[in-house]
């Protein structure tokens, strides 16, 4: 897939404008480039790669032009280049808005091996399992991944697998989209390896039977699931069983799977924001005994009914569901 370099003007309360553009602080940049603020002021006194503006003559402040120069020179030091040579590169072009052609390996004319061009997953401040996950991910090394995540639900279980290797990596996937429009493809490779390897995990440890204690689901019209096989995966390690559905299931369907199977409890995702209303939960059938119904995620809006409950990380959703399970 050719790579492009958009850049786009980043939307934070830390922006400013400057000349009719929005400029953002070292720490801002430092984040949404995935660099070390120290690394970024190294660049600007020793190479003159800094920001082209300065607040009162002293505080740096980046211009998305700026920041696409930085995330330029960044890919052609991963790529193997050395810092100067790289430097001397991201000076020597032009960067404008929209998307901009771009290979760092030619630019330089030096070889790149599978580094994954400019769609590299940033991991600051992440432990060397994490930072192999981003270089498969990055690498589109879906095998790569795979064996790094069922190595560390192995060694480490569930929640800290999910809560210190993925979660910074699918957050840095997500600023990748955000800030540049690319990277879906790394995002498709990651989460498919957490799907078959959060599956394959929950499979081994769990006994097969008919009828499932947990169901779990995410609301119509939202394509995430990967915090519901996070749960699924953190309760299986405790031997409750549970039927996954799968993503955007509508709310009657649920009420059916709810009649059909009786769960002891079902937790429901909803990611994009508002998108979900949680007081239409009112409408699931109730059984005797009632199932529980505990919710997550940044999607849904008004107050739950009385009853639902809602989890804030996959530590309290399996601890929450499995309460009611053991009961
Ligand atoms: C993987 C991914 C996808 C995959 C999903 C694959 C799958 N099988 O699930 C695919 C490619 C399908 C996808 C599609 C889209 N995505 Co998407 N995606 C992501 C990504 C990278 C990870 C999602 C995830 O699993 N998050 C889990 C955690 C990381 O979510 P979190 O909200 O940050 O977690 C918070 C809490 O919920 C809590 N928490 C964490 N873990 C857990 C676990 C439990 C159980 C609980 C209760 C709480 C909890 O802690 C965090 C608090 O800081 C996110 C980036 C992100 N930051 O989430 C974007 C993101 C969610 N996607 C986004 C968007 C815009 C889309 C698309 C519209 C376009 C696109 N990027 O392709 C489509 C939407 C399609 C649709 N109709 O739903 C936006 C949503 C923006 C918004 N305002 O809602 C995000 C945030 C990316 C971004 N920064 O712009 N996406």
């Amino acid at each position: 897939m050719p790579h492009t370099w958009m850049v786009q003007k980043p939307a934070t309360t830390q922006s400013q404008q400057v000349e009719g553009e929005i400029s953002v602080s070292v720490a801002v940049a430092a984040r949404r480039l995935g660099i070390a603020p120290a690394t970024l002021r190294t660049w600007d006194r020793r190479y003159g790669v800094g920001p082209s503006h300065r607040d009162g003559g002293t505080h740096r402040r980046y211009s998305p032009m700026d920041l696409a120069r930085l995330d330029y020179m960044s890919a052609l030091i991963r790529s193997g280049n050395s810092p100067a040579a790289s430097a001397a590169a991201s000076l020597g072009r032009t960067y404008s808005e929209g998307p901009i052609p771009h290979k760092p390996d030619e630019a330089l004319n030096t070889p790149v091996g599978r580094s994954g061009g400019g769609n590299v997953v940033a991991t600051p401040g992440c432990d060397r399992r994490a930072r192999g996950l981003a270089k498969s991910s990055s690498a589109l090394d879906q095998g790569g991944c795979a064996a790094i995540i069922s190595e560390s639900l192995r060694e480490i279980g569930v929640i800290p697998t999910w809560n210190e290797l993925l979660l910074p990596i699918l957050k840095s996937i997500g600023e990748m989209w955000e800030l540049r429009q690319c990277g879906i493809e790394v995002e498709h490779i990651l989460s498919t390896a957490i799907q078959t390897e959060f599956s394959r995990f929950a499979h081994e440890s769990t006994v097969e039977t008919s009828r499932a204690m947990v169901v779990l689901g995410s609301m119509s019209g939202d394509a995430h699931q990967l915090p519901l096989w996070a749960v699924g995966a953190g309760l299986a390690e405790q031997g409750i069983r549970f039927v996954h559905l799968g993503a955007g299931m509508p709310l009657e369907s649920l009420g059916d799977v709810i009649t059909r199977t009786g769960p002891r409890a079902v937790f429901l995702w909803a990611q994009i924001r508002n998108t979900s209303d949680s007081a239409h939960l009112a409408r699931l059938p109730s059984l005797r005994p009632n199932p529980r119904i505990v919710i997550g995620g940044p999607g849904w809006v008004n107050e739950p009914p009385r009853g639902v409950r809602v989890a804030n990380d996959l530590k309290s959703a399996v601890a929450l569901i499995s309460e009611v399970v053991s009961d």
